[in-house]
């Protein structure tokens, strides 16, 4: 069998429909038992005598004998299966303006009356559309329902009442030999015919002697004869009851309806004595109509069936009662109660059971219903899954592995959730539907245990993210500098094509082939060359610009959503301002559900997101430096974004993401939560101990001997204060053990936020040799975790990984600012607006008006993160180094890896949420 993962694309492929999935990527097939049972050698060694003559075949006549023996009709027109005898009957007996009744449609009976004008009515018993009644004969017709009909309509407007035995749509479920007779006395005396739908009619006939008062003693082919007796014609599909792979016929009483049958047969199917098939094939069944109704075999196939039934029974799980002939059928809007039935229960289950186990099997619901006349949806009164069981075919221990799998899905069954169209042909839509997941809103989600942080220039990774969120984990990816990674991206020659995949699915029209034109490089640069960058981020920027940004932020989110429909979030620093509007709507357009924020008091950042989610306008306040005062009275200096610019007639609303800011202090919190411009829906609470950037230290700054800024009782967030807020919160900074998660969820928290050992996880987007490097540092007890004061431009404590022998970024850097997502906005003497960083050329820094004092110690910080992602920039005086941060809990990584040299991000979430290891005494005990 194949794996899960395997199955799950596999059911992604088929569009959700078990009919479009490959047969080799199945184990147990449960779709049909049409043209699935096995041949016996017997029919085999038939097929070895066929008379191929086009006309007056031998085989043919042997059918023709079956026929009339076992089914009585004197008439045999042989098709190429059920459907071709349906097509035949419906044409020659069905005017325009006709009314036909019948006990439940069947899907391509039903499609024959209505394409030759025919409206159907279904008069079946009222118990047969009760799942849990245990009626025996749930096939049987409602007399009363007839009666009616046929008075309503007149009798001249019914030209045949459908029998069908047994009945499929209703769970396999027979009528009996009284409930027959009555309907032939009513028809006898209004001249209506009964054309019987003998399919399954022998395994019908089985059921009456069990079941019917006083046919006990009778054998199954005396009572499919009586049967047969009490109808004008039979229409029947040889790929059931007669054990062939292929084949059917149409038998009929009266000489002239055979004549004008034939006549239409030559056309549809082929000559009256092949009707579409081979002689071998006629052969067979021929053979197969015999074997069909030996005692032995009938009871051994419906034996099993019933097993299958009963073991599902004894389990609790709701299935249609009595168990039926050939399939057992489970009761899809029982199971899947909390889906509605517009997003098609049964569809949702056949899916789920097939990723559970790879076995398949069929919708039996709304979507084999079909539409009405006026195209609304018919919604059946069974919402039926069917486990249908080919005869002679599988063991009892397929039966086993199938009620164990079905139990299994039933036990997680509020993890399934409804379809949606994704393509619907006009007839029979169910066999080459596609359909989707409908996504649920986020707001009905559980919140996650585990937010994975977002960490880096392109560390937290759409491939990190994607892989956090698939195992239902809140995924994040890092919005920081995410417009020069995909530029450079490309220049790297995009090698899976994975961003262009993204990109071709950028709603703004040209940009995406505007960005390839410029920056895509088949197969990479040349070596040694440079790569291109962006122009740098200023207060106003070009159409162009901004567009590029929208478009890295969206390719980012929509690779980490791709195939499934778990949220993802992305996370942004406050403080580089200046590209975020564009970044966010980037991010909306791709669907982001949370966004994060910290580095910053990002107050205006709510208000912003639901004009965005809205197509409007948004602004934040541009924070502008000194030395030189803006003229007092002026409207403060703003960044302005217009999604109007870019966006002409946008079709609907984005969904606006959650927003939770990042947090350092409860009265940030509380500020936050009372005075943001719009909805807050929780906080990342993030102590000193977290990598990355940290909140310096409150009150008069501290330093210890290695110049590392100290924190003390001060720094302590107040969680009393932040629970007083009632807003879901998650600890960040050393929560990323399980006994951490333990503590933040004692200590009220929704979770935790965990960076450092996702960084390092297979899927990060830091550079292979650096995770090589760090995790075997970890093991060799040879890294350092070092808060330093000055490295960062902005000013924050900054956390830098010291680990031998690995090269960093220091002083001896020739300065070059040539990214700038961290310089700041300040204004000139002529009242301009300039812009600066306290890591670029110390000369240009000096001459912007910058404090020399400033400069000490910093660090580019863009380019040196850049180069963690293995997007080094090449210089003449060599490459860029890398300048790697993380948590203080770097140097514990060992209690998860134990020696691993690498892992997955699956792994560290796990790991997260193992169960406390086990006290001495436990062990003992
Ligand atoms: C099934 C198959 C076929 C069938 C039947 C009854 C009671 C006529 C036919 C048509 C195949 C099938 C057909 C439509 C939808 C899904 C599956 N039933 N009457 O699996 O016979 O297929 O030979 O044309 O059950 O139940 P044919």
């Amino acid at each position: 069998m194949i794996s899960r993962a395997e199955r799950e694309s596999a059911l992604v492929r088929a569009g959700y429909n078990t009919f479009l999935l490959d047969a080799d990527d199945v184990y147990i097939d449960l779709l049909t038992d049409s043209g699935t049972s096995a041949m016996s050698d017997r029919q085999w060694a038939g097929m070895m005598m066929g008379d191929e003559a086009y006309a007056g075949s031998r085989n043919f006549y042997h059918l023709q004998d079956a026929v009339r023996r076992f089914y009585g009709y004197e008439h045999v027109i042989p098709t190429h299966q059920g459907r071709g005898a349906e097509h035949i009957l419906s044409k020659i007996l069905i005017k325009p303006g006709d009314h036909v009744a019948g006990n439940m449609y069947f899907t391509t009976t039903r499609a024959h009356q209505e394409l030759a004008g025919a409206t159907f009515h279904d008069v079946i018993c009222r118990e047969a559309l009760e799942p849990a009644s245990e009626f025996p004969f749930k096939g049987n017709v409602d007399l009363a329902r007839l009666i009616e009909l046929v008075e309503r309509v007149g009798a001249d407007k019914v030209p045949y009442i459908s029998v069908a035995a047994t009945v499929n749509m209703a769970g396999g479920q027979p009528i009996s030999l009284e409930n027959m007779r009555q309907v032939r006395e009513y028809t006898r005396n209004h001249g209506i015919r009964i054309v019987l739908d003998a399919t399954r009619a022998v395994e019908n006939a089985w059921f009456i002697q069990q079941k019917e008062p006083g046919q006990g003693q009778r054998l199954v082919s005396e009572i499919l004869l009586e049967m047969c007796s009490l109808s004008d014609g039979a229409t029947m599909s040889g790929k059931k009851d007669s054990l062939v792979n292929i084949g059917g016929w149409l038998g009929l009483r009266e000489a002239s309806l055979a004549d004008k049958a034939k006549n239409l047969l030559v056309l549809f199917e082929g000559l009256h004595t092949y009707g579409g098939l081979a002689g071998r094939d006629m052969e067979a069944m021929a053979i197969g109509i015999e074997e069909s109704v030996q005692e032995d075999h009938i009871r051994s196939r419906i034996g099993q069936v019933f097993y299958l039934g009963q073991k599902l029974i004894d389990a609790g799980i709701p299935i249609v009662r009595p168990i039926g002939g050939h399939a057992v059928f489970l009761d899809a809007a029982a199971i899947l109660s909390h889906i509605p039935r517009e997003e098609f229960p049964a569809q949702a289950l056949a899916a789920a059971l097939y990723l559970e186990s790879g076995i398949r099997s069929m919708e039996r619901g709304a979507v084999s219903a079909g539409r009405d006349e006026t195209g609304a949806n018919r919604y059946p009164a069974l919402e039926l899954v069917r486990l249908t069981i080919p005869r002679r075919v599988y063991t009892q221990a397929h039966m086993d592995v199938t009620a164990e799998s079905v139990i299994r899905v039933h036990a997680a069954r509020q993890e399934v959730r409804g379809l949606r169209f994704e393509y619907e042909p006009p007839i029979l839509r169910f066999f080459q539907a596609r359909f989707e997941p409908v996504p649920r809103p986020v707001e009905e989600r559980p919140l996650p245990l585990i937010i994975q942080g977002g960490m880096g220039v392109g560390v937290s990774s759409w491939t990190l993210a994607r892989a956090v969120s698939l195992t239902g984990q809140l995924g994040v990816v890092s919005g920081t500098g995410l417009d020069n990674v995909l530029v450079r991206r490309l220049q790297d020659g995009d090698p899976d094509g994975h961003a262009r995949r993204a990109m071709s699915h950028f709603p703004i029209p040209g940009v995406s082939e505007r960005v390839l034109d410029r920056y895509f490089l088949p197969g990479g640069r040349a070596p040694g060359a440079p790569y291109k960058s962006l122009p740098l981020y200023k207060q106003k920027v070009s159409v162009a610009r901004q567009q590029i940004t929208i478009l890295a932020n969206f390719v980012e989110i929509w690779l980490a959503k791709e195939g499934h429909d778990n949220p993802v979030g992305i996370n942004l620093l406050t403080k580089v301002q200046m590209p975020n509007l564009p970044s966010l709507y980037g991010a909306m357009l791709a669907g982001v559900d949370y966004v994060l924020m910290g580095a910053g008091i990002p107050r205006e950042i709510p208000g912003a997101l639901d004009a965005l989610a809205e197509h409007r306008l948004a602004r934040l306040k541009l924070d502008v430096e000194g030395p030189v005062e803006g003229p007092s009275g002026k409207e403060p200096d703003e960044l302005v974004f217009d999604p109007g610019e870019h966006l002409a007639a946008p079709e609907s609303p984005l969904r606006r993401p959650r927003f939770l800011p990042i947090v350092s202090a409860s009265s940030l919190a509380t500020n936050l939560a009372r005075k943001a411009s719009g909805r807050v829906d929780g906080f990342v609470v993030e102590g000193p101990t977290a990598g990355g950037h940290n909140a310096p230290p409150r009150g008069e700054p501290r330093f210890s001997s290695e110049g590392e800024p100290l924190y003390g009782e001060r720094d302590v967030v107040d969680l009393e204060k932040i629970r007083e807020l009632g807003l879901p919160f998650w600890l960040a900074g050393g929560a990323g053990t399980p006994d951490g998660l333990r503590a933040a969820l004692s200590a009220g928290a929704a979770g935790v936020q965990v960076g450092t050992l996702f960084a390092y996880c297979d899927e990060s987007g830091l550079a292979p040799e650096l995770k090589t490097r760090v995790l075997a540092g970890v093991a060799a007890e040879q890294v350092r975790v070092r808060t330093d004061p000055r490295a960062s431009p902005t000013g924050y404590p900054f956390k830098v990984v010291e680990v031998e022998g690995l090269e960093s970024q220091d002083d001896r850097r020739v300065r070059n600012c040539d990214l700038g997502y961290l310089r700041v906005a300040y204004r000139t003497p002529e009242g301009k607006l300039g812009y600066r960083c306290a890591a670029e050329p110390v000369d240009q820094y000096v001459a912007k008006g910058g404090d020399i004092a400033d400069t000490v110690g910093r660090r580019c910080l863009c380019n040196a993160l850049e180069a963690n992602i293995g997007q080094s920039q090449n210089r003449t005086e060599g490459d860029e180094l890398p300048l790697l941060t993380s948590g203080d809990d770097l140097v514990s990584l060992n209690a998860f890896t134990q020696g691993r040299t690498h892992y997955s991000a699956a792994d560290v979430i796990a790991y997260l949420c193992s169960p406390p290891a086990p006290t001495a005494e436990r062990r003992e005990g």
